[in-house]
């Protein structure tokens, strides 16, 4: 099979990409879950787009906490962490649960000294940067934005936000919409690795949602919401609101999608649309792989939705999927 073996992840994170390629095709012994850590890991490192690792989406309180989960499509087994504090490897640590327990999810605290006992380094997530986001949030929770027709309830710590429909509003509207309520943020990576034999392992790593409050977790960490494999279908991995998208396990429907006689992409859109039903406005994106290493995107509620794949050859892609 000339597609396999294969890497591909939500947006352009063409760094993390090359990072698993390496480890699977020219590291001895490497394979594809050492692959799928490498590239999550790398992405974690490089603060990837201010969302995934350290450093980024400050909660109410300012920290910084992590979301991981990474998934062995051989016989279901999943390590996952959520709520994620003081450490900076969240998809080292989602794989010790993988590996060394017989759970599937750690949160918070205790997955961080979860993490300790393992091995891992206590520090702190916050950066000057996390710190100035949080601080010009603090600043400007409550002033409403008149040509944006937001309103802050001020009853309610300044928030939710009194919402405004998007079909009103064209696309850059959107982003400056996104910008102001602090939900643009929709960059957490999700990859799939599936080695020449079939073997595939999807996984995510992210900082969540900015602004949040202390103990929110999104779709990441939950099997079927931000990510989803079975060696004997295929795969799902998902990024965007997932407050909303959790409500709807995405990459679990999507590889049932598959599983059902569909392609990757009517898959991915298929789920996508179930959630579009309930939620017009919510903002998301999946990317779907079959067993065979045919890919396929959707995405909902954004500009577009870049993805980055490696196969076969080695070369690297970056597909878009557009906003229907
Ligand atoms: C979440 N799905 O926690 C993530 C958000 C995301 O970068 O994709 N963030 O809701």
């Amino acid at each position: 099979n000339r597609s396999l073996p294969l890497v591909i992840n939500t947006w352009e994170f063409t760094e993390a990409n090359s990072a698993a390629w390496f480890v699977l095709n020219q590291q001895p012994g490497g394979n594809a879950l050492d692959a799928l850590i490498e590239g999550c890991t790398t992405c974690e490192r490089l603060q990837c787009d201010g969302t995934v690792g350290y450093g980024g989406s400050p909660d109410e309180n300012g920290e910084t906490t992590l979301d991981a989960m990474v998934m062995d499509g051989s016989n279901m087994n999943i390590g996952a962490v959520a709520g994620l504090k003081q450490i900076k490897d969240a998809i080292s640590v989602a794989r010790h649960v993988l590996e060394h327990t017989k759970h599937t999810l750690l949160v918070g605290d205790a997955a961080s000294n979860f993490a300790e006992k393992m091995g891992f380094r206590r520090e702190t997530l916050a950066t000057n940067n996390s710190i100035d986001i949080w601080k010009t949030w603090r600043q400007n929770r409550c002033q409403p934005n008149y040509w944006l027709n937001v309103y802050p309830d001020p009853t309610k710590n300044c928030g939710p936000y009194k919402p405004i429909s998007f079909d009103v509003l064209d696309n850059e509207d959107v982003h400056r919409y996104e910008y102001q309520i602090g939900r643009w943020n929709h960059d957490t990576i999700g990859m799939i690795v599936i080695d020449r034999n079939g073997q595939i392992y999807a996984g995510t790593s992210t900082n969540g949602a900015k602004h949040k409050i202390p103990g929110r977790v999104g779709d990441s960490p939950i099997p079927g919401a931000g990510a989803y494999a079975d060696n004997e279908i295929g795969a799902a991995v998902a990024t965007g609101d997932g407050d909303i998208m959790m409500r709807f396990l995405p990459a679990l429907v999507a590889v049932e999608g598959l599983r059902a006689g569909r392609t990757p992409a009517v898959a991915a859109e298929t789920a996508m649309q179930r959630i579009k039903r309930y939620y017009p406005d919510f903002s998301g994106g999946l990317v779907v792989v079959d067993r065979f290493g045919n890919y396929g995107a959707a995405c909902v509620g954004m500009l577009k939705f870049p993805y980055s794949i490696v196969s076969g050859d080695a070369t690297q892609k970056t597909r878009v999927e557009y906003k229907y």
